[in-house]
Order: structure tokens, then C-alpha cells, then sequence
């Protein structure tokens, strides 16, 4: 099955998540996940939106439980739907991710339960670290563009099909 006939017989839209990277001349942090979905994988920081908050909102409240910053000036430069049809549970999920950059902030990144953030020169990101559909969009947002993709995952989370776009606006 490939994504265009996946997303067909889709009856549920995928559940919406953040990433949020934050940016300093030319590093980005990234932060280890040491539990829960992706953990021992560098990513950036974020999580599922509540009922009662929008997905910009998630974004803010995530990187501060996370990584104890509050974003300021978030950029929404990614949307990028991830379908895991053939998960171990036989339930199958998907789960679409609003990608934020941020220059601005306040506090300093903080290690927490569930992250342990690392500031990396945008040269040397450790993609053999991390999901392998980065190593795709990362360098699509780094150079200063936006991103529109799919990604479909077989059970062990190898990619087995995508769709990535570069666009101007969403
Ligand atoms: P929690 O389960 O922690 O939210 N996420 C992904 N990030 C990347 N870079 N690649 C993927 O490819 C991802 N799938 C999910 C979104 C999950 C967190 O993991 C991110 C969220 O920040 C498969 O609440």
C-alpha cells in the first residue's frame, strides 16, 4: 500500500503533534527523548495538543514542560503527516506534526524527565540518531523554505513511501 491509497481509506484525521527547534546563529538545539514514542532519538521538542488548546498553543506549552523555555516567535515551517499503518499493536496510527522554528525565547534550556536538550552546528546534525525521514526535511527548513510531506512506515520504522514538497506557504 502506498500513501495516496492509504490516505484514501483514511476515515480519521491524524492526530495533530508539535516539533519546535530552536535556533541560534548557526545551531539548532535538539533534544534527546528519554521516554515515551521516539525515545534515545535527538528531535526537537513538543507533543500532542489538549482538546481545549490550539496547535500553536501546544507548541509554547510543550517546549516549556520539555525544555522549560517559552518560545516567543514561532514560525510554522513544516507539516508533515507521518502513517504508521502497520504498527506492532495491528492498530496502525498517524499522526500529523506542525513544525515550528523559534529565534526568540525566554529561559534556558533545561534538562527535564522527558528531554535532555544539546545545541548541534546546523553542520553537524546527528541524523544516524534520529528519525530517518529527518535527514530529508531538516535541510528543507535549515535553508530558510517550508515543507509539506508524507511519510509512510512499515513495522520496524523503516520508510516505505513519501511525498515531500517544498512550498512557499501552507
Ligand atoms: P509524544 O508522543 O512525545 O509526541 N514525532 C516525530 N518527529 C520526527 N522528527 N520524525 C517522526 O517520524 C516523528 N513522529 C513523531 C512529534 C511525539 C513527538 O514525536 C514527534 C512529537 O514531538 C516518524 O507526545
Amino acid at each position: 500500500m502506498n500513501i495516496k491509497e492509504y490516505e484514501l481509506r483514511l476515515v480519521e484525521a491524524p492526530r495533530q503533534v508539535t516539533i519546535t527547534l530552536l535556533l541560534r546563529d548557526h545551531e539548532i538545539l535538539l533534544a534527546m527523548k528519554k521516554r515515551g514514542f521516539g525515545s534515545g532519538k535527538w528531535n526537537g521538542v513538543g507533543g500532542k495538543a489538549g482538546q481545549n488548546e490550539t496547535i500553536l498553543e501546544a507548541a509554547i506549552r510543550e517546549t516549556q514542560e520539555e525544555i522549560c523555555v517559552i518560545p516567543k516567535d514561532l514560525q510554522l515551517v513544516g507539516l508533515i503527516t507521518f502513517y504508521h499503518p502497520y504498527s506492532h499493536d495491528g492498530q496502525g496510527f498517524n499522526q500529523q506534526v506542525f513544525v515550528y522554528l523559534a529565534r526568540e525565547w525566554q529561559g534556558e534550556p533545561q534538562e527535564t524527565e522527558e528531554m535532555r536538550p544539546q545545541w548541534f552546528d546546523q553542520d553537524a546534525i546527528p541524523y544516524e540518531d534520529m528519525w530517518w525521514d529527518d535527514e530529508i526535511w531538516f535541510p528543507i527548513i535549515l535553508r530558510g523554505s517550508k515543507v509539506k510531506a508524507s511519510f509512510m512506515f512499515d513495522a520496524e520504522e523503516n520508510i516505505i513511501d513519501q511525498v515531500v514538497e517544498e512550498v512557499v506557504s501552507f
